[in-house]
């Protein structure tokens, strides 16, 4: 006869595999999000923050993670409604998209909003845009957003 506190090893699996270092929180299985939805910060300074706390500014190339990241948002009344910086930039080439990491951004939809990005060698990053539905828009650098990391489990 099994104890009767014995814990599924599948079970023990995903517990332990849905552990994220804090102040992450559980995404899915294999990723960890940490949104700041209350200190702004410009695009530098978002890089650097998640760095230092072990993981990557967001960058989103296929829609299993921005579904993901876009409930997350959604899902609190506190993270909801805000603009949150995208880890990408055409700072270095004007109209070439780059996520910090170097990979290519996916351009169109549904990353970005209608005929963005679209205003030119001043607005060299990009936020996820509140008011549509997280939509990808050219911006300033050196403005204020809030930022999420994301880091693997
Ligand atoms: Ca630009």
């Amino acid at each position: 006869m099994e104890h009767p506190n014995k814990v599924p090893l599948t079970q023990i699996l995903l517990l332990r595999s849905a552990q994220c270092p804090d102040p992450y929180v559980p995404l899915d299985q294999a990723l960890c999000i940490y949104v700041d939805p209350f200190v702004g910060y410009n695009y530098k300074d978002t890089i650097a923050l998640c760095k230092s706390h072990g993981g990557d500014i967001l960058m989103i190339d296929d829609c299993y993670t921005l579904g993901l990241v876009y409930d997350f948002i959604d899902s609190q009344a506190v993270t909801a409604g805000k603009h949150y910086w995208l880890g990408a930039s055409d700072e270095q080439a004007e109209g070439i998209w780059k996520f910090v990491d170097n990979r290519p951004v996916p351009m169109g939809t549904p990353f970005w909003g209608t005929t963005e990005p679209n205003n030119g060698p001043t607005y060299n990053c990009a936020i996820l845009h509140a008011s549509y539905n997280h939509q990808w828009y050219d911006i300033p650098c050196t403005g204020t957003y809030f930022p999420i990391c994301l880091r693997k489990i």
